[in-house]
């Protein structure tokens, strides 16, 4: 170093520089002319709660990220498999190869109505049956480093490093996981959050590997939800990405309110989902793991020691491995806006 930094032209610049970024995100600018997608595998839980099929959607609305697998997480993974197959073909986007990840049963799932009579062998794209070893090999095989963007609980991840160490020297991780300073609902106690208790070792097991590890906890993607104009905008838009969206959302939020309302008749059903429809959606804790896989503007990170206890809790310990938070928003309202922008395109 020749001199002291000019620190407040340096810092002015990067506020307008971070201003100007901001402003592009929201506006869902395309990368510059030339600039390469980057290369992401998604695994998701899909299926268990609709914000992975919003977060789906934002990818592919994503010109920054070049999706090369889907790999299915949790459950019944081949019957998870048939709802991404058959959402990215009617998308038009067959091209990404689906992997089936570690089935764990073979039960239901919530958007089963939604793949009545589809065939997973239709799909004119490539299913993998071992979607933990497609995952390796993606990354292994890749010229740039691959980003995994994980939605759920964590047992393909935590196979595929259990299997193949090195991909965590290959990758970076990015998740929607856990819980820092807030819980569920933005309360001021850290909850034990769902994607990391639901298999703990697995998470753990995740959280300790070398690659660098980004996620959105609950203090961040927990306040994520559309309503009013927002909301509408995505409920009218009517395009191939917005209708099997909807449709999807239809399905979960059928199949929900009969577990619900026992013997509940189909004209009284029809009234409570298009209730809940027209009105809103659930809350899109996933599409915030999607964001931070593109950029990180609109969010306050935090570098922080993160463990994972047996109870399932993200707790700052010193000494733990650093990974990086989003621990806050900086612009809540400009996400939502990007969100909607990013899916009625
Ligand atoms: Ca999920």
């Amino acid at each position: 170093m020749t001199g002291p930094k000019p620190i407040a032209i340096f810092s002015l610049r990067r506020a307008a520089l971070a201003c100007l970024s901001a402003v592009m995100a929201v506006l869902s600018l395309a990368p510059a002319a030339g600039a390469a997608a980057k290369p992401v595998i998604l695994d998701t839980d899909i299926c268990d709660d609709i914000d992975d099929t919003w977060a789906l959607a934002l990818l592919l609305q994503s010109p920054e990220l070049d999706c090369k697998l889907v790999t299915t997480a949790v459950g019944n993974t081949e019957a998870k498999a048939r709802v991404v197959a058959r959402f990215l073909d009617r998308v038009g986007r067959a091209d990404i190869p689906v992997g089936i990840g570690v089935k764990q049963h073979d039960g239901t799932h919530r958007q089963m109505d939604w793949v009545q009579g589809y065939d997973l062998s239709t799909y004119p794209g490539t299913i993998h049956q071992d979607g933990v070893q497609t995952l390796i090999d993606t990354v292994m095989n890749s010229p740039g480093r691959v980003t995994i963007i994980a939605l759920g609980p964590l047992p393909n991840i935590a196979a595929a490093l259990e299997r193949e160490p090195r991909i965590a020297e290959k990758a970076n991780f990015v998740g929607m996981h856990g819980s820092i300073y807030k819980g569920y609902g933005g309360s001021d106690r850290p909850s034990a959050e769902y994607n990391v208790v639901a298999d703990a070792k697995a998470c753990r097991k995740v959280f300790t590997a070398g690659w660098p590890i980004t996620i959105t906890p609950l203090d961040t993607c927990g306040l994520i939800h559309l309503r009013g104009d927002k909301y509408q905008k995505v409920l009218r838009r009517n395009s191939a990405i917005t209708s099997n969206l909807i449709q999807n959302y239809r399905a979960w939020q059928a199949d929900g309110l009969k577990g619900e309302r026992k013997g509940i008749d189909a004209a009284n059903l029809a009234r409570l989902v298009n209730n809940q429809l027209n009105s809103a959606s659930s809350t899109l804790f996933d599409t915030v793991a999607v964001y931070l896989a593109i950029n990180t503007d609109l969010v306050r990170m935090e570098q922080l020691p993160v463990e994972v206890t047996d109870d399932g809790y993200t707790k700052i310990v010193e000494g733990a491995k650093v990974i990086n938070c989003a621990v806050e928003w900086k612009s809540l309202d400009g996400f939502e806006g990007f969100l909607v922008e990013r899916l009625t395109k």
